[in-house]
């Protein structure tokens, strides 16, 4: 063994490594400037992301529906004062926009929002894309792309969808299985010949608009969130849909299907996109879907801490099941803590320890510093756990063991060009 680390620096090499590695952030909602208004950015925009203002309705005793009418700038400044002065800002989302201004080299102690505000106020879009990818480290990230969303389609047929070879394409399809009946008008609407019957017409309909869709984006995977209650097979569309027509699509296209599982939409649907809640789902889904198609590639990831343990185990079974991120409610460091060690645990380094997840810009500073720091510590006891055992592993093998979580396995499981 060549220049074997010493056991009492490996921790300190590490960190290091997963500091200097840069991350392929696999699934987020920016986007680059010419998307217009679907590219959310600065402290404003940070403030009032969906998380904390659910938050805020914890601590002000104000109606959702008063606090949704408030314009951008008087949300964040309700927003500052109940969850950062009145409150200390202790929550994983509060700690999140205080690490990006800090990361931004602003003076977070002296609580002053307006001079926040100042340091956005002259930035150009594409300059604060540059630096926000160099401060996280971030080589590309994952959009998520969905042509169901009006400001999504228009982009795309306008021909601006691909503009920055560091934002790559995901093609969002949940209205197929969430909504079959609103969705067979859309694709009608569109010129397919969709019906809510669903016969062969319809699918291979179906089929035409998810390949016409492939060409123009030319998307990494297909994505869809599912409720816990998602079941497979079950009699109804979301099976027949996914039977006819997104399993072969994406077998063709040699592109994985992402499953994104344990969803409640709008359990308080006056918070709106805050709204959502989690459950735990049937991982024996899954475990169907796998095995009956073996040809097809699943990227998974679920909600509900409840679903981690079997998800690792459903995981070791499949090798056509790559599991994925602390996704949003998971996306707290003691849960991020407890499932990469269960994950190193039972999966080697054959996952996908992370992803952002980011819907504001900003946010990829804070959600990579945080999850670096985190899985580096977990890597770390795992590392050290196996020098015990008179293994020895070299710097150049750490770095070959990051750079498969931190992107490589995710680039070969979609075959990355
Ligand atoms: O469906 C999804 O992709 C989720 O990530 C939702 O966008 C969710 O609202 C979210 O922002 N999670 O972080
Ligand atoms: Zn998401």
């Amino acid at each position: 063994m060549t220049h074997a680390v010493e056991s009492r620096n490996i921790r300190n090499l590490v960190r290091k490594v997963v500091q200097e590695s840069s991350v392929l952030d696999m699934h987020t909602h920016i986007y680059p400037p010419a998307f217009g208004k679907l590219l959310l950015w600065g402290v404003d925009e940070l403030l009032t992301y969906h998380y904390l203002a659910a938050e805020l309705f914890r601590y002000a005793g104000l109606p959702p529906e008063e606090f949704f009418r408030m314009d951008k700038p008087s949300q964040a400044e309700l927003i500052w004062q109940k969850l950062f002065i009145e409150h200390s800002p202790l929550s994983e989302s509060n700690r999140g926009v205080l690490t990006v201004l800090h990361s931004l080299g602003l003076d977070t102690g002296k609580r002053d929002l307006e001079e926040c505000r100042a340091y956005f106020s002259g930035l150009k879009a594409w300059e604060y894309v540059n630096r926000v990818f160099e401060l996280a480290n971030v080589e590309a990230v994952v959009m998520t792309n969905d042509p169901f969303d009006e400001a999504e389609r228009t982009v795309w047929l306008e021909g601006k969808g691909h503009t920055d070879p560091r934002f790559k394409t995901a093609l969002r399809i949940d209205p197929l299985l969430m909504d079959w009946e609103g969705a067979a008008r859309r694709l009608a609407g569109w010129g397919y010949k969709t019906s809510p019957e669903l016969n062969e017409k319809t699918f291979a309909e179906i089929r035409r608009f998810l390949t016409d869709w492939i060409e123009k984006m030319q998307p990494l995977y297909l994505a869809v969130s599912l409720p816990p209650s998602f079941r497979y097979p079950e009699p109804g569309a979301r099976t027949a849909v996914l039977e006819n027509c997104i399993l072969p699509v994406t077998a063709r296209a040699g592109i994985p299907f992402a499953m994104m599982i344990g969803v409640n939409k709008l359990i308080n649907p006056r918070l709106a996109l805050a709204g959502d809640g989690v459950g735990k789902c049937d991982m024996g889904a899954v475990e169907a879907l796998a095995r009956n198609f073996p040809d097809n590639r699943f990227l998974v990831t679920f909600l509900s801490r409840e679903n981690q343990h079997e998800a690792c185990v459903m995981t070791r079974k499949f090798s056509n099941v790559m599991l994925f991120g602390c996704w949003w409610f998971m996306n707290n460091p003691s849960i991020i803590r407890e499932i990469t060690a269960e994950r190193l645990e039972l999966l080697g380094t054959s996952f996908v320890p992370q992803h952002s997840d980011a819907r504001v810009l900003d946010q990829l500073i804070y959600k990579w510093s945080h999850s670096r720091e985190l899985i580096a510590g977990v890597l770390g006891d795992k590392y050290e756990d196996l020098l015990r055992t008179g293994w020895q592993v070299s710097e150049e093998e750490v770095r070959r063991d990051v750079k498969n979580l931190l992107s490589g396995n995710f680039k070969r499981f979609v075959g990355w060009k």
